[in-house]
């Protein structure tokens, strides 16, 4: 039994990931590819619990440090809970954010150290790596204007426009370091063209790991 691949999807708001990932669904199922689809934080009966907390604007005077844990306490539950035990069975993990979100938003947004966030990484969350991520980059405003156009802000939407220019920022930096894993996908563009670019990386990322049509 080989082990499974883990796919992430990652981006500022209104990026479009949830629009991308029910095509990286569609475009592993036609190779034979029944993923674990998951989101975070969530993506268990605990860890959505915590994103509710999370999210409610309710808890508008959260704390940076709270934050940050509360997103790696989804993310400890989610990796022992389901990603490692679905990896080790050979079945492959799409999940819409990872770890590279508490970089993004938690250490560009909030400035909490990045030191920190890494230990986090090594210890709550297993060290576990995504295999694949697919950064969709877009201007804030436009990404602001998108997410606008969905109904209320949760509390992380509330936030300022320089908030996700940080955040922006930090997800590109992360790209740049990594560039075998990621695949940045200009997604300002109609949504066609960035499915096409989707359609590309995620085939190309099969084909090298082996995966026929
Ligand atoms: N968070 C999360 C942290 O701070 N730290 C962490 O560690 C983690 C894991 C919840 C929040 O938690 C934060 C980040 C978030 O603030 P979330 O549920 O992923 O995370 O929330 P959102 O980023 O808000 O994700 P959404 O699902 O709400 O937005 P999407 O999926 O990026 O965007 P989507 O697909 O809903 O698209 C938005 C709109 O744009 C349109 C779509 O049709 C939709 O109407 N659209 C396009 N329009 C034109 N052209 C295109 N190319 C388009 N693509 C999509």
């Amino acid at each position: 039994m080989t082990a499974g691949k883990l796919i992430t999807l990652e981006g500022g708001e209104g990026a479009g990931k949830s629009t991308v990932l029910a095509a990286v669904r569609e475009l592993l199922a036609a190779r034979g590819i029944d993923a674990l689809i998951t989101r975070e934080p969530g993506g268990t009966p605990a860890g959505e619990e915590i994103r509710r907390v999370l999210l409610d604007t309710a808890h508008h005077g959260l704390c940076a440090e709270a934050e940050l844990l509360l997103m790696f306490a989804s993310r400890a539950q989610l990796v022992r809970e389901r990603v490692r035990p679905a990896l080790a069975a050979g079945r492959w993990v799409l999940s819409d954010r990872f770890t590279d979100a508490s970089f993004a938003y938690q250490g560009g947004g909030r400035g909490q150290p990045v030191e920190r966030i890494a230990e986090l990484e090594r210890w709550a969350a297993d060290g576990l790596q995504p295999d694949l991520t697919l950064l969709l980059d877009l201007p804030v405003a436009e990404g602001m204007r998108r997410a606008n156009g969905r109904g209320a802000a949760d509390r992380i939407e509330l936030e300022t426009a320089d908030f996700f220019e940080r955040v922006r920022v930090a997800y590109r930096q992360r790209a740049a370091a990594d560039p075998a894993r990621f695949r940045v996908i200009d997604s300002s563009r109609p949504l066609a063209v960035v499915l096409a670019d989707v359609h590309h990386a995620v085939g190309g990322f099969l084909d090298a790991a082996g995966v026929r049509a």
